[in-house]
């Protein structure tokens, strides 16, 4: 089977890091090791737009200049290490991809979603995970669990209203793609929660 590339998207606390060493365990038993990485990040110069986009700083960050950094950040991903993997027979799995972009800067900062899509078809070249697993829940359950870490990020600091419209965001992009975005309900514990990422790997992958 050729490489996949997979992406798990949602909001604060979904538990999007617990569930990728999931799908790794899945992935690996039938397919070998994949590549896991995450956005923002996942290149050196990546990583370093990632600290400028999480940290807190006098000067405010326009929201299209935040939208381009994490465009920045995603070509540089995209091109130094998710295609060179995928070239190699790899599979790769993002904890987060372009997907998230819709969510916070698309719904969240209420940028228009049609400028969007020409930024993803101009700087992708359209280029889509083939799977990608939206855990959902409810934002409040979410933000409490991210916050039991402590000091929140620049963006985890926002307010309820803007998560409620980045959720309107993965919303809206679910029902545009539904063949590729799968949503699962992330307000169950973490076993239902992996039993279900199991399940639609076992449905599109076996
Ligand atoms: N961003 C990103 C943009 O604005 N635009 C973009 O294009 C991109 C790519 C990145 C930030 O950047 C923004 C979005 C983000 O604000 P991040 O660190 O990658 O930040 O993402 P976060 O969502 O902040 O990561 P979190 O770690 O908070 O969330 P996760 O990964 O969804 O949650 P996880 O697995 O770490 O779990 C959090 C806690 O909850 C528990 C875990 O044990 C852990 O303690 N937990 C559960 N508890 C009960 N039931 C479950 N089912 C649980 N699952 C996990």
């Amino acid at each position: 089977m050729k490489a996949a590339f997979i992406s798990i998207e949602g909001l604060e606390g979904a538990g999007k890091t617990t569930q990728r060493s999931v799908l790794e365990s899945w992935i690996t038993e039938r397919f070998g090791a994949p590549l896991v990485t995450r956005e923002p990040g996942g290149t050196p110069i990546a990583e370093r737009i990632r600290s400028l986009l999480l940290s807190h700083d006098e000067e405010p960050l326009d929201a299209w200049s935040e939208l381009l950094l994490v465009f920045a950040a995603r070509r540089q991903h995209l091109t130094q290490v998710i295609q060179p993997a995928l070239a190699n027979g790899q599979w790769v799995i993002s904890d987060r991809f372009t997907d998230a972009s819709f969510a916070y800067q698309g719904g969240g900062r209420g940028l228009n979603w049609s400028h969007l899509q020409a930024l993803e078809e101009w700087a992708l070249a359209g280029f889509r995970p083939d799977l990608t697993l939206w855990l959902d829940c409810p934002i409040e359950t979410g933000l409490a669990r991210a916050r039991q870490r402590g000091e929140l990020d620049r963006i985890e600091a926002e307010d309820l209203a803007f998560f409620e419209r980045a959720r309107a965001g993965y919303e809206r992009r679910f029902q545009e793609q539904p063949e590729r975005i799968v949503r699962l309900d992330a307000s169950v514990d973490i076993d239902a929660l992996s039993q279900q990422v199991r399940a639609v790997l076992q449905e599109r992958f076996s």
